[in-house]
């Protein structure tokens, strides 16, 4: 296999590619407004980690990453809708986003919110956009309206909106904010690719996206607490200002890395009996490795 860097650009260039073609399929009569909006929400920045799991699940299971590029693409605009209207005033109220102007200060808030909502548009648009589409893929598509909705990254999104407001700071409150706002959309594209390729372990890969989901999670909180705004790039801080219920405010920050530590070892397990290829071993160590 590849070095994991080189695999890693790879995939990055083979997901640009595909975003830009559909970039430039939006209708040319629309709104320029709305088309510059939805693509600086998507475009530049991101880690594409959602399409890089993806593409990677699908070749560790024998298929092929073209049989995967709607999915994946449809993924990362749905992702990227949610930071437009996480970033809301009425939401996280964040100005910055991927080390620039989040979408509403930009465009502002209206347009803002449009954005999102057309990107989310945009993205069963593609899904719906594939030629042949097989059974596996259409459970692969029903997995991603699950996983991002009212049952998951939706759902998961309004507890964490409640927590703000409540006195509850208990692990199980903490684990079904963590496990639907930020697992769901990090296992929706590992299953995806699970299901078009005929289903393999997708029991074993729904278990590995939940602890890489969580871990994710947890090191995103170490990073707001202890990054800077530029290694970041959005504001750091802001989980104490706002009293968000977080993996450091249960655990403390010790504690939190104990369990960053504990979904690494669980998920690495999983994934090593697995008959993974190297890329998602890596990953993981990486993802574990970029906590403070
Ligand atoms: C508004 C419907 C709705 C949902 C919002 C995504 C989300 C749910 C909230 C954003 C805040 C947050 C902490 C989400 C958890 C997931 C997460 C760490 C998102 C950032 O994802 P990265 O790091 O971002 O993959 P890039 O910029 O690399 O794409």
């Amino acid at each position: 296999m590849l070095d994991f860097n080189d695999k890693y650009s790879e995939y990055l260039r083979y997901f640009e590619e595909s975003l830009d073609k559909k970039l430039s399929s939006l209708y040319k009569t629309a709104p320029s407004v709305i088309k510059d909006a939805m693509a600086y929400a998507v475009e530049g920045g991101g880690k594409r980690v959602r399409p890089v799991l993806c593409y990677a699940t699908c070749e560790m299971l024998g298929g092929n990453i073209t049989d995967v590029t709607e999915l994946a693409l449809a993924i990362e605009f749905i992702h990227s809708y949610s930071l437009v209207h996480d970033d809301l005033p009425s939401m996280d109220n964040d100005d910055y986003r991927r080390g620039k102007f989040s979408t509403h200060k930009q465009f502002g808030e209206a347009i803002g919110v449009l954005a999102g909502d057309a990107l989310l548009n945009f993205a069963f648009e593609i899904l719906l956009s594939k030629k042949d589409i097989t059974d596996g893929y259409i459970n692969a598509a029903k997995i991603v309206a699950d996983y991002a909705g009212y049952g998951g990254m939706i759902g998961g999104q309004v507890l964490d909106l409640l927590s703000e407001k409540s006195v509850r700071s208990d692990e199980k409150t903490l684990y079904d904010i963590y496990i639907n706002k930020t697992a769901k959309l990090i296992t929706a594209p590992i299953l995806a690719a699970s299901c078009v390729t005929g289903g393999k372990h997708f029991d074993a890969l729904k278990e590995y996206g939940s602890d890489l989901g969580l871990l994710f999670q947890i090191t995103d909180d170490l990073m707001d607490a202890f990054g800077t705004k530029e290694e970041i790039g959005k504001t750091p801080h802001k989980d104490e200002a706002e009293n968000k219920l977080t993996s450091i405010k249960v655990f403390g920050a010790d504690g939190a890395k104990e369990k960053a530590r504990e979904c690494y070892l669980n998920a690495k397990a999983v994934i090593e009996k697995i008959d993974d290829i190297g890329f998602l071993t890596a990953f993981t160590d990486k993802m574990f490795q970029r906590r403070s």
